[in-house]
This record gives structure tokens, C-alpha cells and sequence, in this order.
């Protein structure tokens, strides 16, 4: 009797509570971890030649990189209310970072919820209204502060000493240690103010880089000569829109005495040399490269560490197994490219942003893949990740299939894009546009200036091929995609933000 009830005590240990955690455990977990602005150029694993990520470069060498993933309309809000909907930017109502996200409409969150899935999300919201479809949030109010931030929560604001990227890291570890339910598979979202603007580093990496020359891009001294006028007419260069506090000539207002004795100390003299070198014309040009992209990369650092620490915690906690891994940015970034920071341009730069995924037993390791993929597919992706239907009102695709290894013979050969806000902030004309594989056509609509760029003759678009007669025929079929495109997206002809109607005339006295 003894041995028999040892017997099943064994078995039940053994079995029970296993056996029961194994059925619910067989759709996997998720976790999202999802920066702001960073460019796929400042990944190693995207072959940088400025820096390296060997944390974010892990999930690509245990999982697959996307080397053609985009987005639809590159800038902070509406890329994420693309994520959250599924749904191009005309129809979720985020024309621009201005509006305000309509949280009552269908997102993937809350399908996940609704199929059985804890959801959270930590970091970095950027949508005005308040998170829907979690079980847990803990979002930075608006852009967010570096260091010190106060996080709105469902139980009301909390105030938090520390670096940003440090902390979010911190909340998402003591959710996963000991907040969820453990009964339950998890969706979690954790996610960086970093490396948006303006790239205040960590104490950690404050003096990173220094002494070092980062390399400066191939287009860095573009003259925007070869195309319409909405590149040399935009306020983005590194040359004349960085201001003083991008330039981290002013010590930040809001550190504390701690982190401000490390921020003089390292700011201190570099500023001080800087000051005494009295530098003018290129020699101040090339400073001021120097300066953004080492305060941008080490702000990287930051986040690749973070990333690290969550790698190892999936290790320890036995839960890496089953859990996928995403990596990506609300868009891409220029790194002084064509002369300029910011985002917003179809020009590939911006237009792509990194994703990298690890799935194991699933994804063959080292993975690369080179479809067109769109941040339009990850609500979906999400949705067939975690078995749940995907509604037939979303635009995107799940690219589940492709990180199988398995290329569906009906995956699109063609990216739709479009950018609303302007005016705006750095003034980037509105425009859409078609990019096939290896071709791109731009509409600045307000302009009526068309752009077209052959990307394997031309891949760093300096020099736009639109209205030369070898490529009439092209151009032609790629209106054509286009009109296909604007049709098959519901996209209206109209396509003022809302709440910015046409003024009417002036009637004449
Ligand atoms: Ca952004």
C-alpha cells in the first residue's frame, strides 16, 4: 500500500500537474519586444558597420532575419496602431502621431484574451488613449523621458527612479517572474523609448565610443539633386535641425544628483574640448555626426543588454522552449543617411525596420528570409502564432508560414505605403507609393511630383529614374500596381488627416 501510494504520489508528480501545464502549454508563449526609431543599420546582424548587438544578434542566429520587412507609414503612432489593428493607417483612424488611437476597435490584444491568452504591455504606448485588450499595463506617458519616468498605470500614475530602458526590462522581468498566471499562455509587449529622440544614454554607456570614429554613411553629404523637391525641402539634416539638447550640450533637466555627477562628468570635458576647438563649416558638420550617432548607438547598447537579460531569464526559467521571440522597431531610422535623422520617407532607410524572431524547434536556426513583409502582418502573425482566427478584416498576412520555412505561392509581391503628417514635425511631404522587389515608385501627392528608383542599379535612391523613356513601360505597370494596391486597401481618394478639413475660400467682398 505504501509503495503503491508512493507509486502514484510519483506518477501524479510526474504526470499531473505536468500533464495538465502540457496541454495548455502546447500554443506558445509570446514575447514582443518592440523598440522606437531603431535602425536595422545598427544591428550586427544586419551587417553594421558602426556597431554591435550580440543579444539582438542571438534571436537571428537561433531564429531567422527579415531582410525585406517594412512598414506602412513610418512614423511612431500610426505604426503602432497598424500593429495593434492590422489595418493600413486610413482605416484604424492613426493618420498621424498628433490623433488619438481609437482603443474601442478590434486589436489583436484583445482577440488573444478573448482565445485564452494572458496579455501585457510594458514600456513605451505612444497612443494617447489608454492601453485595451491587456490584463496588465505600465506605459510612459507620451514619448516618455529617459531617465525617471512616470508610468501610467490602471491603478494611476508611478513614479520610477532609474534609466528607461533599464526599467521596462525590470517590469516586464517582474511580470514574468511573479505577476502572470502561470495556468495561462502569455502574449507580453515590452517595449523601449530607445533609441528615439534624444538619445540620452544610459549611465553605463555614457563614455562608449569615445575616441572611437563611427563611419560615416556613403550618402551622408547628399545634395538631393536628382529628385522632386521633397527631399531638399524637409528639417531633418544633421548638418542645421539638431538643437542643443540633441547635441547634449545642456545637461538633461530632470536627473538626479547621482545620475547627474556621471552625466557631467562624461559631458563635462567632451563638451569643454568642443567648446575650445571652435569648430566651423565641415569640421563642425562632421562633430555633429560624430557626436548624434555615438549618443544613438550607445542608447543601443542599452537596449541590446536589455534584451540579453530577458534571453538569459527564458534560459533560466526553462520557458525559452516555448516561447517566440520578436524583435522589432516601429520603423527604421536614418543614421545620417542622405544627410538627415528621422524617419517618414518611403526611401528604404525608414521604410524598413528590423524584425528577427526566434522560435525553437520551429525556426531553423540562422533563418534569413527575403520576402515582402509589411508590419501590417504581425497582428495577424500573432493571432496564427497563438491559434487564434485571424478576422477577415484585417489587411495584413500571417507570416507564420514563412518562419516555417514555407513560402506561400500566393505571398505578395508588392508594399503599399503612405505618410500623412504634413505639415508637421521636420516637414516630409505626403506621399504613397508601390515597392516591388527590386523597384520603387513615390507619388508626392501635394506636389504632384512622382519619384522612381531602380533599387539594384541604385540602391541608395540617389538618382530617380522617373521620365526616362527605358523605363516608360515600368512606370506603367507599377501606376498600374499602385492603382491595385489603393483599391485592394480601401484606400480613399481623400486622404486629408481627419480633423484637419479642408478650409474653405475666403468668400470675396
Ligand atoms: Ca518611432
Amino acid at each position: 500500500m505504501k509503495l503503491l501510494s508512493y507509486f502514484l504520489l510519483t506518477v501524479f508528480t510526474a504526470l499531473g500537474p505536468l500533464g495538465l501545464k502540457g496541454v495548455k502549454q502546447q500554443r506558445p508563449n509570446v514575447l514582443f519586444l518592440f523598440a522606437d526609431d531603431h535602425a536595422y543599420q545598427a544591428i550586427s546582424a544586419y551587417g553594421s558597420n558602426r556597431n554591435r548587438t550580440p543579444n539582438i544578434d542571438r534571436i537571428a542566429n537561433e531564429g531567422m532575419i527579415f531582410h525585406r520587412a517594412f512598414v506602412t507609414n513610418s512614423i511612431c503612432a500610426p505604426s503602432r496602431a497598424v500593429i495593434l489593428t492590422g489595418k493600413h493607417s486610413h482605416l484604424n483612424g492613426q493618420l498621424t502621431n498628433g490623433m488619438r488611437f481609437d482603443g474601442g476597435q478590434q486589436t489583436f490584444p484583445k482577440l488573444l484574451q478573448k482565445g485564452g491568452y494572458q496579455t501585457a504591455m510594458i514600456g513605451k504606448w505612444h497612443l494617447k488613449s489608454n492601453p485595451t485588450g491587456f490584463d496588465f499595463w505600465q506605459v510612459l506617458q507620451g514619448q516618455g523621458p529617459y531617465y525617471n519616468p512616470e508610468m501610467n498605470t490602471a491603478d494611476g500614475v508611478k513614479k520610477i527612479t532609474g534609466y528607461t530602458t533599464d526599467i521596462i526590462t525590470d517590469l516586464t522581468l517582474e511580470w514574468l517572474k511573479n505577476s502572470r498566471d502561470k495556468d495561462k499562455p502569455f502574449f507580453i509587449m515590452s517595449q523601449h523609448k530607445a533609441p528615439h529622440r534624444n538619445w540620452q544614454p544610459g549611465p553605463k554607456h555614457l563614455n562608449k565610443y569615445d575616441g572611437v570614429e563611427i563611419t560615416e554613411p556613403e550618402t551622408l553629404r547628399d545634395d538631393y539633386k536628382t529628385r522632386s523637391s521633397a527631399a531638399s525641402t524637409q528639417a531633418m539634416t544633421i548638418r542645421n535641425h539638431l538643437s542643443s539638447n540633441d547635441l547634449k550640450l545642456r545637461t538633461p533637466g530632470n536627473l538626479t544628483p547621482e545620475q547627474k555627477a556621471k552625466w557631467d562628468a562624461a559631458y563635462g570635458p567632451k563638451n569643454k574640448a568642443f567648446a575650445e576647438a571652435k569648430l566651423e563649416g565641415e569640421a563642425l558638420f562632421k562633430w555633429k555626426y560624430q557626436r548624434y550617432v555615438k549618443d544613438y548607438l550607445r542608447c543601443i547598447d542599452s537596449v541590446d543588454e536589455n534584451v540579453g537579460r530577458l534571453l538569459d531569464y527564458l534560459d533560466k526559467s526553462g520557458l525559452a522552449e516555448n516561447t517566440v521571440i520578436i524583435y522589432s522597431s516601429d520603423q527604421g531610422w536614418y543614421l545620417g543617411e542622405h544627410g538627415w535623422y528621422d524617419k517618414r520617407w518611403m526611401y528604404e532607410e525608414s521604410f524598413r525596420t528590423p524584425l528577427l524572431v526566434r522560435w525553437p524547434k520551429v525556426i531553423k536556426p540562422g533563418s534569413k528570409n527575403y520576402d515582402l513583409v509589411q508590419n501590417l502582418d504581425y497582428a495577424e502573425t500573432a493571432l496564427d502564432l497563438c491559434g487564434v482566427k485571424i478576422p477577415e478584416d484585417m489587411q495584413g498576412a500571417s507570416f507564420v508560414p514563412l518562419l516555417k520555412g514555407e513560402r506561400p505561392s500566393d505571398w505578395r509581391k508588392s508594399l503599399y505605403y503612405h505618410y500623412y503628417e504634413f505639415p508637421g514635425a521636420h516637414s516630409v511631404r505626403r506621399h504613397y507609393g508601390v515597392r516591388t522587389d527590386k523597384h520603387k515608385l513615390i507619388y508626392f501627392y501635394n506636389l504632384d511630383a512622382w519619384e522612381m528608383y531602380d533599387l539594384e542599379q541604385d540602391p541608395n535612391e540617389l538618382k530617380s529614374v522617373y521620365g526616362q523613356p527605358k523605363y516608360a513601360a515600368l512606370t506603367k505597370e507599377l501606376k498600374t500596381e499602385l492603382d491595385r494596391l489603393r483599391e485592394l486597401y480601401k484606400v480613399p481618394e481623400d486622404t486629408r488627416p481627419v480633423g484637419k478639413p479642408k478650409r474653405p475660400k475666403p468668400k470675396k467682398k
